[in-house]
């Protein structure tokens, strides 16, 4: 290992160290190793998709805190593609961000869904979805149903940064027990910026001592660390967003070289739905949407996942031959 590897590693470990986590946390750690147990015997290969933006608090009794755009789309539309490929999924996503199967229903509000079947004469009633919306919530249900009875789909949550740290750590190195099986496609967006535990206000910062400034820390770099010792035989894949397209090619091979693992996915912020860049140490391509295919409703993702599932094929028949 680098000197380099050695000190971010370093630093990632002072950073658990400080901010201390709530118990969900173990408990999501546990279902993770559950989950990867059974697919490790099952034999299936196994895709850790992250999701959704982290929260960075600006007090320790926390009212506010630093935000970011994502909601989450890219990840849960992913998951459902990696599903269908046969893939088992555990899906990290922020809380209240968008999620696999039920992100088809985000138009419908649940109460103007729903009726109330009173059985005549009786005291029993039921509550039923009127037969409007039956078709759409039948269709999403029936898929849904169908993953997780075949254990196909662990989905955990996080809110703040350091939940989302503790848990990449601790899946990606459950992970590792699956070699080459497991695949980790890292879409979340992760703040760049935070406040250590000793820097921070422990009750809600007052307006009546004037202007706020703030002063943030940067996040120790996760990447090093987990594709060189969490997870060294995955097939791991980063994304990059930009928002000037002039840099956006230079910076996702700047990561690759950096952190030598297998793909980066760039995009831009107002194309990032038409179009991405996936970026290897030979080559970059393109991957488009069409006129056609964004007004027929294709998603960017179901070409971005078959790509990568291809990908991830031949890494691991190079690997066992
Ligand atoms: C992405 O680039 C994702 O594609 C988006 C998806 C966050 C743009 P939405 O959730 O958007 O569907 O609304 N994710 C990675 C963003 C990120 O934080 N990348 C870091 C960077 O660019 C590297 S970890 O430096």
């Amino acid at each position: 290992m680098s000197k380099v590897t050695c000190f971010k590693m370093a630093e990632l470990e002072a950073f658990f160290q400080e901010n201390s986590l709530p118990g969900t946390c173990t408990k999501s750690e546990n279902e993770a190793k559950e989950f990867i147990k059974y697919h490790k015997d099952t034999g299936n290969h196994v895709a850790f998709v992250t999701s959704g933006g982290t929260k960075v608090p600006l007090e320790g009794n926390t009212v506010r805190y630093i935000d970011n755009f994502s909601i989450g789309m890219r990840g849960a539309v992913s998951t459902e593609y990696f599903l269908q490929h046969g893939y088992a999924v555990i899906f990290l996503h922020r809380g209240r961000s968008l999620e696999p199967f039920t992100r088809h229903l985000q138009n419908l509000r649940l109460l103007d869904i729903l009726e109330v079947n009173s059985i005549e004469h009786g005291s029993n009633s039921s509550v039923v979805v009127k037969s409007d919306y039956c078709p759409q919530v039948l269709n999403v249900l029936k898929t849904y149903q169908d993953v997780m009875k075949k254990r196909q789909l662990l989905m955990l949550e996080f809110n703040t940064l350091s939940e989302y740290l503790y848990l990449l750590k601790a899946c990606s190195l459950a992970l590792s027990s699956l070699g080459n099986r497991a695949l980790l496609y890292l879409a979340a967006a992760v703040s760049d910026f935070y406040i250590p535990k000793d820097k921070m206000p422990e009750h809600k910062i007052q307006s009546s001592e004037g202007p706020l400034q703030l002063s943030l820390e940067l996040v120790p770099k996760m990447m090093a660390p987990l594709v060189m010792d969490w997870v060294p035989d995955a097939f791991v894949i980063s994304f990059k967003l930009e928002t000037d397209p002039s840099l956006l090619i230079s910076k996702s091979k700047q990561a690759l070289d950096r952190y030598q693992h297998q793909v980066v996915i760039g995009n831009l912020l107002d194309t990032r739905k038409r179009e991405v860049v996936s970026v290897t140490k030979d080559q970059e391509n393109w991957i488009r949407l069409t006129d056609k295919e964004l007004s027929l409703g294709v998603e960017i993702e179901s070409k971005i996942v078959s790509e990568i599932v291809e990908k991830h094929k031949k890494f691991c028949s190079h690997d066992c031959p």
